[in-house]
């Protein structure tokens, strides 16, 4: 993914090269691979990938593949290079001290900003992966409201979504959240072995679909909720949607959350998180919503508010969605409350 547009900024930046790391999300976004080990050098006009030979290697257009053995060290290090950027955020001071070594006249820079406004603006290939992300992401729900009856746990709810994302040629994103009642009052509930039973039931989940993410929470309701855990429900769902509704270009996220915050009303004292992040080939990434962060074309995020109240209950609603000049919902599944018989 944009490798050129990458070495037109090193020239304008005047960097010799990059040296990404693994497990630095970056070089998963220009190899469009995982590996288990490895580390990608890119220079203003060439970029090599060494691996091991414990991983298959990918084949990208304009990356020259080199398996990684002892010595690699010579191969890589130059006593010219002035500039050298990294991933402050990603490289192992280890790797930085032997860097070091490796270009001992080089200066280090940090182009995780560069390499951020790349990767916010998603491209066809990455939207395509977004969507078959959160479609599968939203099937799995469908299927366990179907088979509800036959699941007694949260943690044998987390299992049956991440099977069907596993059968679905996904893997699992994150390890699912499945909360039962209170323990959704806890946004990052760890689920457990807590019996199902009557009540909200909070699924926070995802799919990732060639190593791009969806994130997407909803609430079932097992048994039949009373008028005013209904009412709850729907404050927070008119006030999801209608902040999506107010997404367009140019709008900085942090209006976004303000007039959702507005929305809630008395109950946005509950919420205590951020209303989203972006999302690719790590689930949370740029775009942030923080100061002076504004939407702008193929941003990828999620917008999910929540209500939260310690000992009693809590609710999230989550979509991610792709904005192209129009607002592309992509996790599909009905956030109508859902009701299932359960017993
Ligand atoms: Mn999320």
């Amino acid at each position: 993914m944009k490798l050129k547009e990458f070495q037109r900024e090193l020239q304008k930046k005047e960097i010799d090269l990059v040296f990404l790391r693994h497990p630095d999300p970056n070089l998963t976004y220009f190899i469009q691979a995982s590996c288990s080990y490895g580390f990608l050098v890119v220079s203003r006009s060439s970029a090599s990938l060494y691996l091991t030979e414990l991983d298959l290697p990918p084949k990208v257009k304009g990356i020259n593949n080199f398996i990684l053995k002892k010595g690699w060290e010579k191969q890589v290090g130059r006593k010219d290079v002035k500039k050298v950027g990294i991933n402050k955020s990603a490289l192992p001071l280890s790797s930085f001290e032997s860097l070091k070594k490796l270009f001992p006249k080089a200066r280090f820079v940090d182009v995780t900003a560069i390499l951020t406004s790349l990767r916010s603006e998603k491209t066809e290939e990455e939207k395509k992966y977004l969507k078959i992300a959160c479609d599968v992401t939203s099937n799995a729900l469908n299927a366990l409201s179907n088979n509800i009856n036959k699941i007694k746990t949260e943690q044998s709810a987390a299992i049956f979504l991440e099977s069907f994302i596993r059968e679905n040629d996904c893997s699992v994103g994150f390890p699912t959240i499945a909360a039962m009642g209170k323990n959704a009052a806890i946004p990052h509930h760890i689920t457990s072995s807590q019996k199902l039973r009557k009540g909200f039931l909070l699924l926070d989940f995802g799919a990732c679909y060639k190593n791009y993410n969806a994130d997407m929470t909803r609430v079932l309701y097992l048994g039949k909720p009373t008028k005013q855990e209904k009412s709850v429900y729907n404050i927070l769902l008119d006030a999801q949607q209608s902040t999506i509704e107010m997404v367009a270009e140019g709008k900085e996220y942090l209006n976004l959350d303000e007039f959702c915050r507005k929305k809630l009303g008395k109950h946005a004292k509950s919420f205590n998180h951020s209303l989203g992040h972006g999302i690719g080939v790590e689930l949370h990434e740029e775009p942030f919503y923080k100061k002076g962060s504004k939407i702008s074309k193929n941003h990828a995020f999620t917008i999910e508010p929540g209500i939260y109240y310690p000992g009693k209950f809590g609710l999230r609603i989550e979509d991610s969605l792709i904005f192209d000049g129009k607002t592309r919902i992509l996790t599909k599944a009905s956030k109508e409350l859902v009701t299932l018989n359960y017993s």
